[in-house]
């Protein structure tokens, strides 16, 4: 059994595996160890990670990236609108008030779900680990941002179950960096932990974790996070400067026309990063709008200043961290910076000053998370043996219960697992209800929550099974929070009280639990998405296979023909020699006109078919060389 660990970001994806060496990051099909997170749809087929990044500016209206924002989320949320606005794309309010996304395919409107889309990712970061390991996956280990709602962290294992996969655990970013930085440290001081500081700065979002390294374990001691800073923040500082300078300077509006605005953000980005090497840099579209070439510069100090409020962000991250840590500034042993969002200069200076210290980067900052992952997978996989080593996470919100039986008096509000609680992490409940136990489940730390998320976590209905007639019911039930960060509430035992007053525990499988959800994906759906994805896998398979037939076609009649008027000249008489070469000519015409888009069998047939005419010369040429060898052979024997 293969041993992954899966990092989806929000723009790069990573894959790493564990072998008995120790972990690798792969290749891809461009051997980059980084994959655009793009799934992109063709006429035909689609296009996943590096090619779906290839087809992107030809085909924005098909082309989804940037996926992992709408994971969980609900389309009337201000922010999704936000990130909706970024993409060129036709989408809707799902039945359950999630997005919809909608484009042309194969002739006809499909209706994606975000979590569908995302499962296309997996599936083909599966497809890529298998072709490069030569063997199955399906257990895996997958990084999480720390913030991901309930909701958010069950849609992550659906996207993972449409592409086969079976994470072993959703692991949270920043402690699968803190891992593999823990795992391979040695230098300890004396029996204090040694305290460390990780900044994980992305596309879209920073978090920061303050984790306590010893001697063959680690915890984390708190988790901050701002959901919405990251690189493509800084993009846009630099988009609306230039947006309104070529305002000004050619009276165009960039904001009017989507493919001006596209084409304006890739060169932000690239002028952001022209700047994290250089003082200053220039900025040059051709015909962005009516046919105008626009020019720019900004130096870094500028670009810096119109940062100051993005630069702010990412202290006050560290800063509300550093309050929850429970741990002194003189405390902080070193500052590991990750995410290539932090390769901004200004960041590492900021963050120095915080802390007093300059921060390092002696992991690699693309792939931590991923080889983090990778080796907390080989650590719950039963085919691999590693080294104990002890990883305590926490949680980063506070779940609270209240019970909204209609019948009843309002229960107060129960505190299930305050902010900080370790997990995987189990408690047990008592309840006493009409019927069942009816309850709502939440976070109850709003403020740690931008505006506009659902801080839901379900609604839960857990009711025995036979209890005609019963007055009361007394249960206690088990509140967990599991090893991914989801709740669930499992039922211990349950005592009915009915009108016969006969009092007495119900066995624990006489109790069903009902989950109700803001946004779910219930078995039938999943089941749905996974034969989808087995329809588009197929048709995408069909078009490669397809495109080889041809391409296969195409060669045999450069080939044919080149090997008649050379090799098999002499083997050929004028007229075999013209019935070849005009069939060759034909078919090749064929191939380039009406039978340029054929099924794979038409390009299978036609190649036999000149077969047919070229393998008895192809045999006299066989036969013709192995004499000559013969003859080759007598002689030397002589
Ligand atoms: P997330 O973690 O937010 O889901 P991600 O993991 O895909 O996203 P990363 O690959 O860590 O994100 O970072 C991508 C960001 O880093 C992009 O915004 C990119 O512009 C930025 N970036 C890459 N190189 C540089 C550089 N040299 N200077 C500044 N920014 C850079
Ligand atoms: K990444
Ligand atoms: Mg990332």
């Amino acid at each position: 059994m293969s041993v992954v660990g899966f990092d989806i970001g929000n723009e790069n994806c990573a894959i790493a595996v564990a072998k008995h060496g120790g972990i690798d990051v792969l290749l891809n099909d461009e051997s980059k160890r980084e994959t655009p997170a793009v799934v992109s749809f063709g006429e035909k087929q689609r296009f996943l990670g590096s090619a779906g990044a290839a087809f992107a500016a030809t085909n924005p209206k098909s082309t989804i990236s940037q996926i992992k924002r709408l994971i969980g989320r609900q389309y009337k949320e201000p922010s999704v609108q936000e990130d909706l606005k970024l993409l060129p794309l036709e989408t809707s309010e799902g039945p359950c008030g999630g997005v919809l996304i909608h484009l042309e395919y194969l002739g006809k409107t499909w209706t994606f779900m975000p979590v569908e889309i995302l499962g296309m990712l997996f599936a083909h970061l599966k497809q890529l680990t298998e072709k490069n390991l030569e063997s199955p996956v399906v257990d895996c280990v997958i990084g999480i941002p720390s913030y991901f709602t309930d909701l958010q962290r069950r849609e992550y294992l659906f996207a993972a179950y449409i592409a086969g996969l079976r994470p072993l655990q959703l692991m949270h970013d920043c402690t699968a960096t803190a891992l593999g930085y823990g795992m391979y440290k040695t230098d300890f001081f004396g029996d204090r932990p040694t305290n460390v500081v990780l900044v994980d700065i992305g596309h879209s979002d920073t978090q920061v974790t303050f984790a306590a390294f010893e001697e063959g374990k680690m915890a984390t001691l708190s988790h901050s996070f701002d959901q919405h800073l990251g690189g493509r923040d800084f993009d846009e500082v630099l988009f609306r400067h230039f947006a309104a300078q070529f305002k000004e300077k050619y009276g165009i509006d960039v904001y009017s026309n989507t493919r001006a605005s596209i084409r304006l953000m890739a060169s932000c980005e690239m002028l952001k990063k022209v700047l994290s090497a250089n003082m200053e840099a220039p900025l040059s579209i051709d015909c962005l709008i009516d046919d105008k070439d626009v020019n720019g510069f900004i130096t870094r100090e500028e670009f810096e200043n119109l940062s100051q409020e993005l630069l702010e962000r990412v202290i006050h991250a560290c800063c509300k961290a550093g309050n929850e840590s429970g741990i002194t500034t003189d405390e902080v042993h070193t500052i590991e910076l990750v995410g290539s969002g932090s390769r901004i200069p200004a960041i590492m200076r900021k963050l120095t000053s915080l802390f007093g210290k300059e921060p390092m980067r002696t992991l690699n900052g693309s792939e931590c998370v991923a080889r983090g992952c990778a080796l907390r997978c080989a650590m719950l996989s039963p085919t691999f043996r590693v080294r104990d080593y002890k990883v305590q996470d926490l949680f980063p919100y506070s779940i609270g219960l209240c019970s909204d039986d209609a019948e009843n008096e309002r229960h107060p509000e129960i505190m299930l697992f305050p902010k900080g609680s370790p997990f995987p992490s189990n408690d047990m409940i008592h309840f006493e209800g009409n019927t069942a136990l009816s309850c709502q489940v939440f976070y109850t730390n709003k403020t740690d929550f931008p505006a506009g998320i659902s801080p839901n976590v379900g609604h839960f209905m857990v009711s025995p099974s036979q209890n005609a007639g019963a007055e009361t019911v007394k249960g206690l039930v088990k509140v967990q929070l599991n090893i991914h960060g989801i709740f669930e509430i499992k039922p211990e035992k349950v005592s009915i009280v009915n009108e016969a007053a006969r009092k007495g525990w119900a066995k624990r499988q006489n109790l069903t639990v009902s989950r109700n959800l803001d946004v779910a994906m219930t078995k039938d759906e999943l089941q749905e998405a996974q034969e989808r994805e087995q329809i588009l896998t197929e048709q995408d398979i069909k078009v490669e296979k397809t495109k080889e037939k041809r391409n296969t076609l195409e060669s045999f009649i450069y080939d044919t023909r080149s090997k008649l008027l050379s090799s098999y000249r002499s083997l050929t008489t004028d007229s075999e020699q013209e019935i070849i070469l005009k069939n060759l000519q034909e078919t090749e015409e064929w191939l380039y006109e009406e039978g340029d888009d054929e099924t794979e069998q038409v390009y299978i047939t036609k190649l036999e078919d000149l077969k047919k005419l070229s393998d008895p010369i192809e045999v006299r040429y066989k036969d013709e060389n192995a004499r000559k060898e013969a003859t080759k052979a007598l002689k030397t024997c002589i």
